[in-house]
């Protein structure tokens, strides 16, 4: 099987299970794992922030910074396609009691002149603006990277109107890689950052939220609120460590495998494939069957693709390359996809 479902279906490889099994290993809960402290310290410098969390999932981290940056009855800012908005089952309002207030972006990128005219007036019965989040890189947009200049302005913008700015940078490191910005300077400026180690970074586990130190204390106790303590999690920790250090620079060549699969489908008749920008590959499928029937009929001959937008977009199918996909596989993708549209010689 090809699996291009997602970058969360890697395995981790020899040398990061032999990390892992080697880890130097405590109780957490009591701040006793040597190595998840050194995996969140390693982070919180990485990404120049005072400190960091190591937690389950990127859906806890973006959810525990949420509700750290807010009260109840107030607003979020985020855009139509987000993670935060589309794919995180409502967990504002769940567990922090806000509402989202959504901008649609051009091709999921947003403006500061649109976030200037969604921040509430300072009227008693409007529900104040609490949080505006943004996502780097754009998974519903396709990978895309949002412009630092622009991400600069509304870091500004909202700053002078008191309010703060969370990054969902789940693959802020394929940002940094395929503009050649650090991701530190990517992250300059947000009150608070989310990446995951669990996608292109290639660990079975985990996501990272850095802030300032009162911040991270705060959202260290959400997270124990939610069930989010680990014990001895240092053994994922070291895979971590290993990843930041192994597998950041490699995620160049998942992206020079997602522009050759984007070169060869856009030769495909029938399909519009999105210019990918990063690691992800979204292709509208303009004539033919819809995205559902295409990835039953990908997957019977060994390729797995996923169906995306969401939910409301049935002819738009997603592949993601990552660093269990080779060049041969994505050769191998083009030639079936064209087999089951049947614009290929069978
Ligand atoms: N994304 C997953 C699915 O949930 C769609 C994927 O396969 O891409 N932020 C962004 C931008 C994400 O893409 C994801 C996961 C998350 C947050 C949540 O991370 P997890 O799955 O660890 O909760």
């Amino acid at each position: 099987m090809i699996d291009l479902r997602s970058d969360t279906v890697t395995l981790p490889t020899a040398a990061m299970r032999q990390a892992m099994m080697m880890a130097e290993v405590g109780d957490d809960v009591y701040g006793e794992d040597p190595t998840v402290r050194r995996l969140e310290e390693r982070a919180a410098a990485f990404l120049g922030k005072e400190a960091a969390l190591f937690v389950p999932s990127g859906t806890m981290g973006n959810q525990i910074a949420i509700a750290c940056h807010t009260r109840p009855g107030q607003e979020v800012i985020v855009e139509a396609d987000s993670h935060i908005y589309n794919v995180e089952l409502a967990t504002m309002a769940r567990f922090s009691g806000v509402q989202p207030r959504v901008l649609v972006g051009e091709r999921g990128i947003f403006t500061a002149h649109q976030v200037s005219s969604a921040i509430r007036p300072d009227i008693y019965y409007l529900a104040p603006t609490g949080l505006v989040c943004l996502e780097n890189t754009h998974n519903g947009a396709g990978g895309r990277i949002w412009p630092l200049a622009g991400a600069r302005e509304i870091l500004d913008l909202a700053h002078g109107r008191g309010i703060p700015v969370h990054l969902d940078g789940a693959r802020v490191f394929n940002a940094a890689v395929a503009t050649g910005i650090p991701a530190r300077e990517l992250v300059a400026g947000f009150d608070s950052v989310m990446f995951c180690l669990s996608k292109g970074l290639g660990c079975p586990v985990g996501s990272i939220l850095c802030g300032p130190r009162e911040f991270i204390a705060e959202a260290r106790r959400a997270r124990k609120a939610l069930g989010g303590g680990m014990r001895q999690a240092g053994i994922l920790a070291a895979a971590g460590l290993y990843a930041l250090d192994h597998h950041v620079d490699r995620l160049a060549e998942d992206q020079a495998h997602a522009r050759l699969l984007a070169a060869g489908l856009s030769e495909i008749e029938g399909l519009s494939v999105w210019p990918p920008e990063t690691n992800i590959v979204i292709f509208e499928i303009e004539r033919g069957p819809d995205a559902a029937t295409l990835c039953r009929g990908l997957a019977a001959r060994g390729v797995l693709a996923s169906p995306a937008g969401a939910g409301t977009s049935p002819r738009r199918v997603r592949m993601v390359t990552h660093l269990g996909v080779s060049r041969p596989d994505i050769e191998r993708t083009l030639d079936l996809v064209a087999r089951e549209l049947g614009t290929a010689a069978a």
